[in-house]
C-alpha cells in the first residue's frame, strides 16, 4: 500500500484507494438499474405482504410507479414527502421518485400536525406518499393542491419519460434535521452524496450480493434508508424488511431467511443482549452498531454472551456515514473507528470539534444560506457540533456534542422545539431540558421545570399537554421541579450544571 490516508483501513488488501471513484457510478439509480439487468430473478426485499420479489420485478414497478407520479404532474426537482411504515411499496415509491429526479423529503411518521405543518411549508411539496389517515387530513388542510397518496401510488397509470438521468450534483433528498442549532431544516444531499455514502460503507463492511439484511430501522431517516436500504441495493444484495423492532422478530426472520447482516441503534443492541435468544447473533457475518453511542460494556456483553464483535459507526443526516471501525482490523468499544473511505476528518483546534470533508457531504440547507453558511468553515469543513478525541492510534472517540441534542432510542430531540411547546403551559414558569443518561434508551429526554408559584405540574401532565404538538419520543420521561434554572450572565441555560 502506498498510501497513509486514514481510510486506508477500510479497503480489502490489495485495493488501491487512490484508484477507487466513490461517484463511478454518477447516482445511486443508475447503479441500481445496472445491477438489475443482471440476474432479474434474482430476490431482493421481502416484506410480510408481498414476500420475495425480485431484481427484474423493483425495475419495472419502480419504472411504472415513476410514470404515474409523472402523469400526476410531478417533475424534476419536485419535493416528494415519503412516510409510512418500512414496505416494498414504499421502497419502490422511494426509488420511483429518485429515478424520475424527484427530491424525496423522508418524515418521521409520529411527527404531529405541527412538526408536519413546518416541513410542508418548509420543503414545499407537491406530493405526499403517507399511510396514516389522519396525516391525510392534515395535509388536505395544509396544502390543499398537493397530491396524497398511499404507498401503492393508487394514480393512474402512464408512461414516463426517460429515467435515471441526473448529474451527480442534483439534489436526491432532504432529510429534516436541526442541524447544530435552530429549527429544523432540510439538509439537501445530492445524488452523488446518496451514492457516496453507500458505496463508501460497501467497500468497508464487504458487503457482497450474498449478503441478506434484516432490515428493522424505519426507512424515514439515515441508518435505515441512506444505509440499510441504499446499500442493499447498490450492493445487489437482498433484505427482509421488518415493520418494527423485537429481538424475537429479528431473530426469527434472520432464522427463517438466511440472513447475514443487522444494523440497529445501541437501544436494539441492549434489548437484544436482555433477550434468552441472544446467542443466535452469532449466525450473523456482521452485526453493526449506530446513531448514538454504544456503550463499552454493551460491546463487551454482547461478545461474551454471542460472540459477536458488534461493529460501531458514526454518522449524519447532512453526511450520511462519516466514521467506522474496520472490518479486519479489531472492532474497539468505546470508538467509532477510522474515515470511511472518501471521508476527510480532523478536530478543530481548542474545541476538538469533528470536522469533516467528502463527496458524502451535503450541498448545504434547503433555502437557508445563512444556516448553510455557519455549517461550514472557512476552509469548506463541515462542522458535526460533535466533539471527538483520537486514540494514539487513530480510532475516534465522540466525546461529546457542541450542539444541544438529546438521542433517545436512536431519535433525536432538540430540547428548543420542547422547551417552546412547554413554556405556553400555565404552571410552567420556564423549563430547560435536556437528557438524563439511560442504560435501555441511551438518554432519557428530561424536563427541569419552574412552577408558576402555587402550582406543582406533574409529569403526566406535561406529556399530555405536548400530545399534538410534537411527537411522543420527544415527551419528557422525568420531571424535576426547581426554584431556578442555572443561567450564564448572558441568560443562557447551562445545561451541564442541570441535575
Ligand atoms: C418509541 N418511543 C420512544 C422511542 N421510540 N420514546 C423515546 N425514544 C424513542 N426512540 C415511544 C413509543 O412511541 C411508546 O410511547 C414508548 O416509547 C414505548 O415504545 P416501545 O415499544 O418500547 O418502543 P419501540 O416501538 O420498540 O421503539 C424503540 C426503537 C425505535 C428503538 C425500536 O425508537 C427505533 O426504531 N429507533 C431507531 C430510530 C432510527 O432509525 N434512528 C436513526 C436516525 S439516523 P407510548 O407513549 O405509546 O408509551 C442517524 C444517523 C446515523 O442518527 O448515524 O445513523
Ligand atoms: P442525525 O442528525 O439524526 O443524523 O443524528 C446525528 C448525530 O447522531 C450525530 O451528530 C451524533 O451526535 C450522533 N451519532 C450518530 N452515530 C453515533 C455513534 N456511533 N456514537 C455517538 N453518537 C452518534
Amino acid at each position: 500500500m502506498t498510501t497513509s490516508r486514514a481510510d486506508a483501513v477500510h479497503f480489502p488488501a490489495g485495493a488501491e484507494p487512490d484508484e477507487v471513484d466513490l461517484l463511478d457510478d454518477i447516482s445511486l439509480p443508475a447503479a441500481w438499474t445496472k445491477r438489475w439487468a443482471v440476474e432479474p430473478s434474482k430476490p431482493t426485499l421481502w416484506d410480510a405482504s408481498c414476500g420475495w420479489v425480485t431484481r427484474g420485478d423493483l425495475a419495472r414497478r419502480t419504472a411504472a410507479a415513476a410514470g404515474r407520479l409523472y402523469g400526476a404532474g410531478l417533475r424534476k426537482g419536485d419535493r416528494i414527502i415519503l412516510s409510512a411504515a418500512a414496505s416494498v411499496d414504499l421502497v419502490v415509491a422511494h426509488v420511483a421518485a429518485l429515478r424520475l429526479g424527484l427530491i424525496v423529503v423522508p418524515v418521521n411518521g409520529a411527527y404531529q400536525r405541527a412538526e408536519l405543518a413546518h416541513i410542508v411549508g418548509d420543503a414545499d411539496p407537491r406530493a405526499a406518499v403517507v399511510d396514516n389517515p389522519e396525516w391525510v387530513r392534515w395535509l388536505a388542510e395544509l396544502a390543499p393542491e398537493m397530491t396524497v397518496v398511499s404507498p401503492r401510488l393508487d394514480l393512474d397509470d402512464a408512461a414516463a419519460p426517460s429515467l435515471d438521468q441526473m448529474d451527480s450534483r442534483d439534489p436526491a433528498l432532504l432529510g429534516y434535521t436541526s442541524g447544530t442549532t435552530g429549527v429544523p431544516k432540510g439538509a439537501v444531499l445530492t445524488h452523488g452524496n446518496l451514492l457516496a455514502g453507500a458505496e463508501s460503507v460497501r467497500i468497508a463492511w464487504r458487503w457482497e450480493p450474498e449478503d441478506r439484511l434484516v432490515l428493522a430501522l424505519p426507512l424515514f431517516h439515515m441508518h435505515g434508508l441512506g444505509v440499510g436500504l441504499h446499500g442493499t441495493l447498490l450492493t445487489g444484495a437482498s433484505a427482509v424488511l421488518l415493520n418494527g423492532f423485537s429481538p424475537e422478530a429479528v431473530l426469527d426472520a434472520a432464522n427463517a431467511h438466511d440472513v447475514t447482516l443487522f444494523f440497529g441503534v445501541p437501544t436494539m443492541y441492549t434489548r437484544l443482549a436482555q433477550s434468552d435468544r441472544v446467542a443466535e447473533l452469532s449466525r450473523l457475518r456482521l452485526c453493526v452498531a449506530g446513531s448514538a453511542p454504544l456503550s463499552a460494556d454493551l460491546h463487551r456483553r454482547l461478545e461474551e454472551a454471542a460472540g459477536v464483535r458488534v461493529l460501531e459507526r458514526y454518522g449524519m443526516t447532512e453526511t450520511i456515514m462519516l466514521v467506522s471501525n474496520p472490518y479486519d482490523a479489531e472492532r474497539r468499544g468505546g470508538t467509532v473507528g477510522f474515515p470511511l473511505p472518501g471521508v476527510e476528518l480532523r478536530l478543530a483546534p481548542e474545541t476538538d470539534e469533528v470536522l469533516v470533508r467528502g463527496p458524502n457531504v451535503f450541498a448545504g440547507y434547503w433555502r437557508r444560506p445563512e444556516a448553510t453558511e455557519e455549517a461550514f468553515d472557512e476552509d469548506g469543513w463541515f462542522r458535526t457540533g460533535d466533539l471527538g478525541e483520537l486514540d494514539e492510534d487513530g480510532y475516534l472517540r465522540l466525546r461529546g456534542r457542541a450542539k444541544e441534542l438529546v438521542i433517545s432510542g436512536g431519535l433525536n430531540v432538540y430540547p428548543r422545539e420542547v422547551e417552546d411547546a412547554l413554556r405556553t403551559h400555565p404552571d410552567i414558569d420556564d423549563v430547560a431540558i435536556a437528557g438524563t443518561p439511560d442504560e435501555e434508551w441511551g438518554e432519557l429526554v428530561t424536563a427541569w421545570v419552574v412552577p408558576t408559584t402555587g402550582r406543582t405540574p406533574k409529569l403526566d401532565e406535561l406529556r399530555s399537554y405536548l400530545e399534538g404538538e410534537c411527537a411522543d419520543f420527544k415527551h419528557p420521561r422525568l420531571l424535576h421541579l426547581v426554584d431556578e434554572l442555572p443561567r450564564n450572565a448572558l441568560g443562557k441555560v447551562q445545561k451541564h450544571l442541570l441535575e
